[in-house]
């Protein structure tokens, strides 16, 4: 039987489907900058990060009450089940919902309702991950972080997002600091968009246990070495970097040199309602494009349940 998947690097405000910002929008008595559902289909077209960024904030406005959060986890949660995935860890972004007055304490219980209830409802073993927008300044971060702390909020790690180039993760090393004296798990965005020298801060100054993305590792030799030597999990996202144009197309994708290389790849779906889809989507037109075969697919699968933050008992139960 095919080894089951673990999800590692999905944000879960990108899970928002067309159809559902339609919907809250109705259910929230609110007006949305579009003509119709297919004016809204039509801008999913990005030329980089940014461009990505700019609708993706711009939808979640939708997003206002604990009902809001816990039906959109659950409906990211029942497409993950029906992709193969066994184990889900995603992000979301707190610091996007306060700012636009929604009390953080909604996000929470909406999402941790869903999380709670995961193996019961879906089958799917499911952790929470706060991501910090690292373009936003550093003391929000810091204050966001605090309130999640104060609230006891049941995340298992702390991320870094948005928007990389400029803002560098050592802008980030007092809060990621706290967050490993917590006893939290550590991950952060680099090498996407941003230099090899992200990456390494990521590694040096944050302490993060996986890179996110990554890719960009490849200009740079000894990163590699360091990454492959130190069993550092690459959480990738093959349709998004062709999406926000990374790479030119999913044939260009060096998914399977980094493989050979030796580094631990995982397959992921990043923003998986803006990015053409979920993560069997990315193993199925990655398989397509590069010819993926059955030891590569057992070996991706593998790695992501092994980089997870799953317990041990899990891992075993899922390996
Ligand atoms: C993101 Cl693709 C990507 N990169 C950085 N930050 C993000 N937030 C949501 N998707
Ligand atoms: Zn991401």
């Amino acid at each position: 039987m095919a080894t089951p998947v673990a999800e590692l690097h999905m944000h879960i405000e990108g899970s928002l489907e067309p159809e559902q910002i339609y919907r809250l929008a109705e259910r929230n008595r609110m007006d949305l900058p579009y003509k119709d559902i297919d004016d809204l289909k039509s801008r999913y077209e990005f030329t980089d990060l940014q461009s990505f960024l700019d609708l993706y904030f711009a939808n979640m406005a939708v997003l206002r009450t604990a009902e809001d959060f816990a039906d959109l986890t659950r409906a990211y949660f029942r497409r993950a089940a029906a992709a193969g995935v066994a184990h889900a860890e995603f992000f979301f972004n707190p610091q996007a919902h306060v700012v636009r007055g929604v009390p953080l304490t909604e996000v929470l219980d909406g999402i941790m309702d869903a999380v709670a209830s995961s193996e019961r409802e879906f089958g799917l073993s499911s952790a929470a991950i706060a991501a910090i927008l690292r373009d936003q300044p550093v003391k929000d971060a810091e204050e966001i972080f605090s309130e999640i702390i104060r609230l006891q909020a049941p995340i298992v790690g702390l991320g870094l997002d948005s928007a990389e180039v400029g803002n560098p993760p050592s802008l980030f090393e007092d809060v990621f600091a706290r967050a490993r004296a917590e006893g939290l798990h550590v991950v952060a965005h680099a090498g996407e968009e941003g230099p090899p020298e992200y990456i390494w801060q990521a590694l040096d100054i944050l302490g993060a246990e996986r890179i996110d993305h990554g890719v960009r590792a490849l200009e740079d030799p000894a990163l590699i070495e360091r990454l492959v030597d130190e069993e550092i999990p690459l959480t990738v996202c093959p349709l998004s970097n062709v999406r926000l144009r990374v790479f030119d197309s999913l044939s260009d994708h060096p998914l399977r040199s980094m493989l050979e290389m030796g580094l631990i790849v995982t397959v992921n779906s990043d923003d998986p309602a803006y990015f053409g889809g979920y993560v069997d989507d990315n193993f199925t037109e990655l398989g397509r494009a590069l010819g993926l075969t059955e030891a590569e697919r057992d070996t991706l699968a593998r790695n992501s349940i092994k980089a997870s933050f799953a317990s041990d008992a899990r891992k075993a139960e899922l390996l």
